[in-house]
C-alpha cells in the first residue's frame, strides 16, 4: 500500500535529527502502551463523570484499530475526524495511530465548508464525527460527503442509535482477522490544521518522529510528570492543547487530562477545585475572563501552579496580573501548527516571562529574522520570522504553488509574524505580515472570507481586516463595495453561514465603502482600511 506523500526533510537534516536523538523511530502510540503496562490503573482522562484509566484508553483504541483493520483500513488511508472536547477524541487518535491511518482532526467549530475542504484534500476512507454537531444531526451531510468522496466507505458517529454506525460500539473487542501497525515513524502520522492566509485551508503533515520530539521536549521544559493534572479547556484537537505539551505531553509523562467543554471560568473553576488541576493552557482572551472572575474565588484555584498562555499576543499588563490574581506562575507559549514552538522557561526572570514570547524549545531550531528582501536584519531589529528545524514542516500537503511562497530555497518556513529577537535569543512578537485575523487565538484567513463574500450577487469587492477589540484582542471587519448601499451585514452573515462557513469566521462588522483603497502596486491597502475602521464609518451591524 502506498504511503501518504509529503515534503521530506533533506537526508542530511533527517540524519542529524536522528543522530542527536530527536527522532527515535517511535510511533506516537508507544507512549500509551508504556503507561498501560507500567501503571494500567492510573487515570488518564476525566470527561465529566467518566474516568478512563491508561488500560481503558489502550484497550478501547486497540479494539477500534482492530475493527478498522478488519474493514481493510490501514497504512496509506486517511480519515476525517471531528469530535469535541470528549474522551473519545483521544481513543480515536490513538486507534488511528495504531492502525496507521492518518487523520485530519477538524475543530468542533468547523462547519461544512471547512470539512469539505479537508475531505477534498485527503480523500478520507473513514469519517468519524459526532451526532451532537449541527452538520451531523441528520444524514444529509454524510450523504453529500460520500457522493463527493467515493473512497469514503466507513462512517462512525458518536452517539448514533444504530450499533454499526455508533462510534462507541467500535471500542468493544472484535475478533482479530487482520493485522495492523503504525506507519513507520518517519512517515505522516496525521495532519494538523493551519490558520492559513489563503483561500482554502491548508493541511500540515506531521510525522511520528517530528511530533513526538516536540511533545517530549515540551514535557522536559514544562516539567510534566505523573502528578500533572492538566485541564484541557481549549479545543482539544488544536496543536497547543494537543502537543505543547498538551494532552500528549500528559500521556507521555503519565499524568491526567481533565476535559472542559470550554475555557470559561464557569466551566473551569469548579473543575480546577474538584480535580485539583495544577496546569492548564489558555489563549489571552480566555485568560482575560479568568482574571476578571478570579477575585474572591481564590480558594477554587489553590491547586493551580502554572498557566500557559499562547495563540495570540498577551498584553504585558495582563501577563503581570497572573501571579497576583490567579496565584500561579505564567508561561508564555508562541507556537504554530507548522512546527516551531517557543516557551518562556519555568525558572526565567519576571522580565522574560512578562515581556517576551519565549525562546525556541529545541537547540536545533533555526530562526532567521529578515527584512522585505529576505536579508537578515541587524541584531535586535524587527523583521519577519523564518524558521526550520526538527519538528517544522518543509511543505504543506499537496500545495506546490503555496509552498514556493511559504518556504525559501533553504527550507525555512515564513511564519508571517513580525518579531524582534533579543540578544539572549528570546522572541518578542510585534505584529504580522500575513493576511490573517487572530480573533482570540482563532485564526481567520482574510482571502477565504473575501472570496466567499464576493460570491454574493450584490458584492462587487470585499476586504477583511482586523479591528482591535478589548475582549478578543482582534475582531474582523469586512469592507464591502456594493451597488446596494442598504445591503445589511445580517444578510451577508446569513449568506456566509448558508455556505457552511464556521461561525468564528463570520465578520463581526460590515462597512460599506465606495472603492477599496489600493497601494502603489495596485494591491488592496489593508493598512489604510485598518486605520479607517478606527474612524468609525457607516457601520451596519
Ligand atoms: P497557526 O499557524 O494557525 O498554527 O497559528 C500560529 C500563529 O499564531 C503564529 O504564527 C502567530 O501568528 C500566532 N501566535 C501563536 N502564539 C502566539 C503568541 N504567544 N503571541 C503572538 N502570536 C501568537
Ligand atoms: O497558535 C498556535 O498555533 C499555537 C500556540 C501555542 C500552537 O500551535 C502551539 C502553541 O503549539
Amino acid at each position: 500500500m502506498s504511503l501518504v506523500p509529503f515534503t521530506r526533510w533533506p537526508e542530511e537534516f533527517a540524519e542529524r535529527y536522528r543522530l542527536s536523538g530527536h527522532w527515535r523511530g517511535e510511533p506516537l502510540s508507544q507512549m500509551l502502551a508504556e503507561q498501560a503496562s507500567t501503571q494500567p490503573d492510573a487515570v488518564a482522562v476525566i470527561d465529566g463523570s467518566r474516568a478512563l484509566s491508561y488500560a481503558d484508553l489502550d484497550r478501547a483504541s486497540t479494539n477500534l484499530a482492530q475493527r478498522l483493520a478488519n474493514r481493510g483500513l490501514g497504512q496509506g488511508n486517511c480519515a476525517l475526524v471531528q469530535l469535541g472536547n470528549q474522551a473519545e477524541l483521544y481513543v480515536v487518535f490513538f486507534a488511528l495511530m495504531k492502525a496507521g491511518i492518518a487523520p485530519v482532526n477538524a475543530l468542533f467549530s468547523h462547519n461544512r465548508l471547512e470539512l469539505v475542504a479537508y475531505a477534498a484534500q485527503v480523500r478520507p476512507r473513514l469519517l468519524i464525527a459526532s451526532r451532537a454537531h449541527p452538520q451531523f444531526t441528520d444524514d444529509a451531510f454524510v450523504e453529500e460527503l460520500t457522493e463527493l468522496i467515493p473512497e469514503l466507505d466507513t462512517v462512525l458517529l458518536h452517539d448514533d442509535p444504530h450499533p454499526e454506525l455508533r462510534l462507541q460500539s467500535w471500542f468493544v473487542q472484535a475478533k482479530a482477522l487482520r493485522s495492523f501497525s503504525p506507519t513507520p515513524a518517519g512517515e505522516v502520522a496525521f495532519f494538523q490544521l493551519s490558520g492559513g492566509s489563503t483561500g482554502t485551508p491548508k493541511l500540515i503533515p506531521r510525522t511520528h518522529d517530528d511530533y513526538l520530539y516536540s511533545v517530549r521536549r515540551s514535557v522536559e521544559i514544562c516539567q510534566f510528570d505523573r502528578e500533572t493534572r492538566y485541564l484541557c479547556a481549549l479545543p482539544a484537537a488544536h496543536n497547543f492543547p494537543l502537543s505543547s505539551p498538551g494532552a500528549l505531553g500528559v500521556f507521555l509523562a503519565g499524568g491526567r487530562v481533565v476535559l472542559s467543554p470550554d475555557p470559561g471560568p464557569a466551566s473551569c473553576f469548579p473543575l480546577i477545585a474538584q480535580q485539583q488541576i495544577n496546569v492548564t493552557a489558555l489563549v489571552p482572551s480566555a485568560l482575560a475572563m479568568w482574571l476578571q472572575a478570579a477575585p474572591g474565588r481564590h480558594g477554587e484555584l489553590d491547586s493551580l501552579q502554572l498557566v500557559q498562555v499562547g495563540g495570540a499576543k498577551l498584553p504585558e499588563a495582563q501577563a503581570r496580573r497572573v501571579p497576583q490574581v490567579l496565584g500561579c506562575r505564567l508561561q508564555q507559549v508562541f507556537g504554530m501548527a507548522e512546527g516551531l514552538v517557543n516557551y518562556t522557561r519555568l525558572d526565567d526572570s519576571d522580565e522574560h516571562v512578562y515581556l517576551t514570547q519565549g525562546q525556541p524549545m529545541s537547540p536545533d531550531d533555526e530562526v532567521k529574522v529578515v527584512d522585505r528582501e529576505g536579508h537578515p536584519v541587524a541584531a535586535g531589529e524587527i523583521g519577519a520570522l523564518m524558521t526550520r528545524g526538527p519538528y517544522t514542516i518543509r511543505g504543506y500537503f499537496q500545495s506546490p504553488e503555496h509552498n514556493a511562497a511559504a518556504f525559501d530555497a533553504e527550507g525555512f518556513y515564513r511564519s508571517g509574524d513580525l518579531v524582534r529577537q533579543r540578544d539572549d535569543g528570546y522572541l518578542v512578537v510585534v505584529g504580522r505580515i500575513k493576511d490573517q485575523i487572530n480573533r482570540g487565538g482563532e485564526k481567520i484567513a482574510a482571502e477565504e472570507v473575501e472570496n466567499l463574500l464576493m460570491a454574493h450577487p450584490a458584492v462587487a469587492q470585499a476586504a477583511l481586516v482586523s479591528v482591535p477589540d478589548e475582549a478578543m484582542g482582534e475582531k474582523s471587519c469586512a469592507y464591502i463595495v456594493s451597488p446596494d448601499p442598504t445591503l445589511k451585514g445580517i444578510v451577508l452573515r446569513r449568506f456566509l453561514r448558508g455556505l457552511g462557513l464556521a461561525d468564528y469566521k463570520l465578520p463581526d462588522r460590515f462597512v460599506h465603502i465606495d472603492a477599496l483603497p489600493v497601494t502603489a502596486v495596485g494591491k488592496v491597502d489593508k493598512n489604510r482600511l485598518r486605520r479607517r475602521v478606527a474612524e468609525q464609518l457607516t457601520v451596519t451591524e
